[in-house]
């Protein structure tokens, strides 16, 4: 059965916008895609790196969460991931925010994933696909970090290019 999961994608070394949609063609080989605007916001973690290119992708999978992992990551080494320090600057970095209503505590997958009701650069994309989204009885809609935010919106849902590969 096919199951509603949303990705986190986070990017800036490279040419970001293009690396980001590249990344939203091979989500599409493994299901239904819908992307979020396009964001640029200042980076979380080591002030020393450039800005972000962030979306969400909510997808329609019928993977299984661990195999859904294993091909983000498989994605992020095709787009040539480069991470250079924990929270540093990354190529791509493709991150499983949500699968269906689960709570995933795995070695290698904690879901719902750890940052998301704290970071605006998740929240604000995520908000786009799913306005009236509840998370811990939370309506994310009305978190303080998200009336806070002041992200910059790059580019409205069109922003997805050509494949370069
Ligand atoms: N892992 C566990 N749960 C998950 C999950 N739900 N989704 C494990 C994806 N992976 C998950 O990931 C480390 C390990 O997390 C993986 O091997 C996987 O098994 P990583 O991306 O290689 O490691 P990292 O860089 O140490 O950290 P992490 O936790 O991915 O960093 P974040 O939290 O993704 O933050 N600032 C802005 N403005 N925008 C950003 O997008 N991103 C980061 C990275 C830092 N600052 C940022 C942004
Ligand atoms: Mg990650």
């Amino acid at each position: 059965m096919k199951q509603q999961t949303f990705i986190g994608l986070g990017s800036n070394l490279g040419d970001s916008q293009q690396i980001l949609s590249d990344a939203v063609h091979k989500l599409a080989t493994l299901g239904e895609v819908r992307v979020s605007k396009l964001y640029h916001s200042a980076p979380m973690g080591p002030q020393d790196q450039p800005h972000y290119h962030n979306a969400v992708a909510e997808l329609y999978t019928e993977l299984e969460p661990l195999q859904l992992l294993d091909q983000l990551q498989a994605f992020e080494q095709q787009s040539g991931r480069v991470r250079l320090r924990h929270w540093g600057e990354r190529t791509l970095d493709l991150d499983l925010l949500l699968y269906a209503d689960q709570e995933i505590e795995h070695e290698r997958l904690v879901v719902p994933h750890v940052g998301l009701m704290l970071r605006d650069f998740v929240l604000m994309p995520l908000l786009d696909l799913a306005p009236k989204m509840v998370l811990n009885g939370q309506l994310l809609a009305t978190l303080p970090v998200v009336k806070a935010s002041e992200l910059e919106v790059l580019a409205d849902q069109s922003w997805v290019q050509e494949p370069t590969v």
